[in-house]
């Protein structure tokens, strides 16, 4: 059997060769807007979305080569959200996933409609997709609308900015996180259970699993935004703090996240016990465990 890490590396390697083939290098008609995409997307991100998408596939005995234009659907979506994200007027950062931001090597307006594409181009993938049904596209396509939209993402996203600088409690931090990153991470979970034409009942355990998992990612993020800068700079400002951003960090202490983050592991573990599925829940499992237990 392959290892937690070989296995990621394997499936995020996968996810990475068909991206390049949905945005293929010879569209020599629309070659700036293809050439930016291929910048952002086909860089060094970790692929968490797509490979839980397969990963969910697979716990629910369902045939992954199926689920692979539904993931990389997903790392579009999340590809141009860290694009529109890193903008001047958002976060305005230089540099993600190790190289300089799109926008500082095209410009913001080029920046904006790259990230414009590769939403549109998700959902046209969608429906492009050749091994799924008719019904299974159009529960995917209310799926990834849902949860990147005005009912998950975006959402969250304008909560986010709506609230930095101010005082926020718990509970409204864990709203603003559960609609900008765990909504996401719910919806690769989810469009595995769809492919794998899971039972209602599943479903509803799995869209709890991504809640929760989604929510120990986040607080995970804010653990080495923090730990990082200590390490990096001997200091305990973060880039969170820089803009002024309110984190479970600023909230509960080091400890009390690391805590608040292994209690949402734990309910995971559970939940997947409940799925009472046929498949191999090993790997969703294992990369659970290593989206709380990561340093990156
Ligand atoms: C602009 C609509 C809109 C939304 C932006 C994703 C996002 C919402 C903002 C990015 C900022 C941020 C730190 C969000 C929290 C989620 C998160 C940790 C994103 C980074 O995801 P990783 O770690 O990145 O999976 P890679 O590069 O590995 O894919």
């Amino acid at each position: 059997m392959t290892t937690t890490t070989s296995y990621l590396q394997e499936q995020a390697e996968r996810v990475s060769i068909h991206l390049a083939t949905l945005l293929s290098e010879n569209d020599t008609h629309h070659a700036l807007l293809f050439e930016a995409a291929r910048y952002s997307l086909l860089g060094s991100g970790k692929r968490l979305r797509p490979v839980l998408c397969l990963a969910a596939t697979e716990a629910l005995g369902g045939n992954t080569d199926h689920a692979l234009d539904p993931a990389c659907a997903l790392e579009m979506i999340h590809t141009y959200s860290l694009i529109h994200d890193d903008l001047p007027c958002m976060d305005d950062d230089d540099f993600r996933r190790g190289i300089p931001t799109l926008h500082k090597v095209y410009n913001d307006a080029h920046a904006v409609l790259t990230g414009d594409f590769l939403l549109t181009h998700a959902f046209g993938v969608v429906a492009a997709a050749p091994h799924l049904t008719a019904e299974k596209k159009v529960a995917i396509t209310a799926c990834l609308a849902k949860r990147a939209g005005g009912d998950g993402m975006v959402a969250g996203q304008i909560l986010d900015i709506a609230y930095t600088g101010k005082k926020v409690s718990l509970t409204t931090l864990e709203n603003i996180h559960l609609h900008k990153t765990a909504a996401l991470i719910t919806a690769a979970i989810e469009c595995g259970g769809i492919v794998s034409s899971a039972t209602p009942e599943q479903l509803l355990l799995l869209r709890a699993i991504g809640r929760d998992l989604g929510l120990a990612f986040q607080i995970v993020d804010d653990i080495i935004d923090v730990t990082a800068s200590e390490a990096k700079h001997g200091r305990t400002t973060s880039s969170d703090a820089d803009n002024d951003k309110l984190t479970y960090v600023a909230l509960l202490g080091v400890e009390g996240s690391q805590k608040a983050a292994q209690r949402l592991l734990e309910a995971v573990h559970k939940r997947l016990q409940q799925l009472g599925t046929s498949g191999d829940i090993t790997h969703l499992a294992t990369i659970a465990d290593l989206c709380v237990k990561r340093a990156l």
